[in-house]
């Protein structure tokens, strides 16, 4: 397995919760290595950026307004298969069907209200993590 990196956030409802040193504590667990960290917040514009791949789906005006709403905290994890082991640890998209070692399953309350993000491929990975991270900070 190629050693990879991707992108994760604690989106703005975990964050509100008190969930992230909790959810951080599960990513370091599952031997996932924290190479960059920083809480910030989206502006609703940057939200928008961020998520023009779903911007003619029906919820991209809910996501973007609940992505905006609070801080985040933006993350690069390296590891072997970064990319699939953090979406398995975070588990699917509705919360509601995580099961209770996923951070959605713990963390998460509904399919949009669902405490993480992460990449869904290398070129996805490509794009994000210099959306929140420059080089420098990469090492
Ligand atoms: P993912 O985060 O598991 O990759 P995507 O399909 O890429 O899921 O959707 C991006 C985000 O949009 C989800 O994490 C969730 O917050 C929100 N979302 C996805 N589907 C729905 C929906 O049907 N209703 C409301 N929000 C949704
Ligand atoms: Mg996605």
């Amino acid at each position: 397995m190629a050693v990879l990196r991707t992108l994760g956030m604690i989106k703005p409802d975990a964050v509100a919760a008190g969930s992230t040193g909790a959810i951080l504590a599960m990513i370091e667990a599952a031997g996932l290595r924290v190479v960059a960290l920083r809480m910030t917040r989206l502006a609703r514009a940057e939200a928008e950026a961020f998520y023009a791949v779903h911007s003619q789906r029906g919820f991209y005006g809910e996501l973007c307004e609940f992505m905006s709403s609070g801080p985040i905290v933006a993350m690069v994890l390296e590891g072997p298969d970064a990319i699939v082991a953090w979406r398995t640890l975070m588990g699917p998209t509705d919360s509601t069907k995580a099961g209770p070692d996923t951070v959605r399953g713990r963390y998460g309350t509904s399919v949009s209200l669902n405490a993480v993000h992460g990449s869904d491929a290398p070129e996805t990975a490509a794009i994000e993590i210099p959306f929140f991270f420059p080089v420098r900070e990469l090492s």
